[in-house]
């Protein structure tokens, strides 16, 4: 029975048979490089590169996937990368990173929850968090263009200039980018577990107003066919070097039921035009999904009859580790349920004074439209009042008051329920690279 490609479900499990088959090629990386990669067994901090996960990645992925360089349209010779400059001096962001607003973490940096307190719904872009794996390039949006192109094309490769994009019909709609690994700290400080990558605790999210062009609009443009299987966006930063080996430039492939469904290709971000850090002129905004969907500075995107695979959607953003299959799960997709406070970590709040608990949940699988709170580290729980209507794609504010009692610490506990009848739960299951860290996050304080 053929399979129908537009179901997602489906998709993924057909997919991931492929994969284990060796069938599908990999995307401009040769899986030998990768295997030399996970020998040596250092992590690779920004990456998130572990040494158990990637060796079980390695051992069903390894087999016949090692078609190296076939699908890289306009791969050249290496280009030196910036990325191993990066991790030593600040990193390659543009915009001012004062200290209150964020904390640095190698080539990233991530917003503060506590200086979101008082603003609106929509994250302003001075705090509004980034993720580089190597540099944000300064692209000029009269030179840019936007080369689609494919085996699934009915015919040669399309291009798009900026202005061409801007005449197509525009969409707006306001949505989270979160990075996959956003809360992945906690598995260490809370659940005592290691995990690799950026050690972010819950500001590695942001939402914002999008507008841009359908990429759904783009694609039938381009002469898009039914053949078509996977599209893979690929930015124009610097090629990702980590521990020697070139990994090339960061791309992460959608099922073509989710490029031609919600995707945007975004230029103007909360009114502006999109600011270098975020991908300007152009990025990929896809809705509800793990960050690294969302390709920054976007150059070309090609369009497959055969799955793609590459770093990002390999050995990267699947889960390994104990309860996981053999091979790793699925690539990851929809983002999940957390609640953050807005207050520092750790803060200090003097007794007997009444103050207003505010902060924010949020989940990429439906309205959230319950948030509970806790200020005895989870003995008692009461009802935050919601200030936003639960909607998809962003976030609610919320609030209670609270007047602490006894000095000395103890924990704000803050969970969430979305409209899917999912609650944050106590735990969450290990994953060696840290993902999709969902536990209701027990939030210290200290009264005095
Ligand atoms: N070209 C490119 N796109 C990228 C990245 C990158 O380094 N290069 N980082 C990804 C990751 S991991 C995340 S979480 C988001 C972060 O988006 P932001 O920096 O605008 O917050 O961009 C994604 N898109
Ligand atoms: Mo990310």
């Amino acid at each position: 029975m053929p399979l129908d490609l537009s179901d997602e479900s489906q998709y993924d499990r057909a997919r991931l048979r492929q994969w284990a088959r060796g069938r599908a090629r990999s995307a401009g990386v040769d899986r030998r490089d990768l295997l030399r990669l996970f020998a040596a067994g250092a992590a690779a901090g920004s990456l998130g590169l572990g040494a158990a996960g990637t060796a079980a990645a390695s051992g069903a992925g390894g087999a016949g996937a090692a078609d190296a360089g076939a699908a890289a349209a306009t791969a050249g010779a290496a280009r030196t990368t910036a990325a191993a400059a990066a991790a030593a001096a600040p990193p390659g962001i543009v915009k001012p990173l004062p200290p209150e607003l964020f904390t640095i973490r190698g080539t990233n940096a991530e917003t503060n929850f506590a200086a979101l307190r008082g603003t609106g719904p929509l994250t302003p872009l001075d705090r509004f968090f980034v993720r580089n794996h190597t540099v944000t390039p300064r692209l000029d949006r009269h030179d840019w263009r936007l080369k689609v192109w494919g085996d699934a094309l009915s015919g040669a490769p399309v291009e798009f200039s900026y202005d061409r994009l801007r005449a197509l019909p525009a969409v707006e709609r306001t949505l989270f980018i979160e990075c996959a690994g956003n809360g992945r700290s906690f598995y260490t400080t809370q659940q005592g577990q290691q995990v690799t990558g950026t050690a972010w605790t819950l500001g590695a999210i942001g939402v914002a107003r999008w507008r841009g062009a359908r990429l759904s609009d783009v694609l039938r443009r381009a002469g898009v066919t039914r053949r078509a299987v996977d599209v893979l966006p690929r930015g124009l930063d610097d090629e990702v070097v980590t521990n020697g080996v070139n990994l090339g430039r960061v791309r992460r492939p959608l099922p073509v039921s989710k490029a031609l469904d919600d995707v945007i290709l975004a230029y103007e971000m909360n009114g502006e035009p999109l600011p270098a850090d975020h991908g300007g002129p152009v990025r990929v905004v896809v809705p509800d999904w793990i960050g690294i969907s969302s390709i920054k500075w976007v150059g070309d995107i090609e369009v497959s009859g055969q799955a793609l695979y590459t770093p990002w959607n390999t050995d990267l953003y699947r889960l390994f580790g104990p309860g996981q299959p053999p091979q790793g799960s699925a690539p990851l997709t929809r983002q999940t349920l957390k609640s953050a406070f807005e207050l520092e970590l750790g803060a200090t709040v003097p007794v007997h004074r009444t103050r207003l608990l505010t902060g924010r949940s949020w989940s990429g699988a439906a309205p959230v439209h319950r948030v509970e709170v806790s200020t005895d580290g989870g003995a008692r729980w009461q009802r935050a009042r919601l200030h936003d209507a639960p909607r998809r794609g962003g976030w609610v504010r919320w609030s209670v008051p609270w007047t602490p009692r006894t000095p000395g610490a103890t924990a704000l506990l803050a969970r969430a329920t979305d409209a899917t009848g999912r609650t944050q739960p106590a735990t969450t299951a290990h994953n060696t690279q840290g993902y999709l860290f969902d536990a209701v996050v027990r939030h210290p304080v200290t009264v005095v």
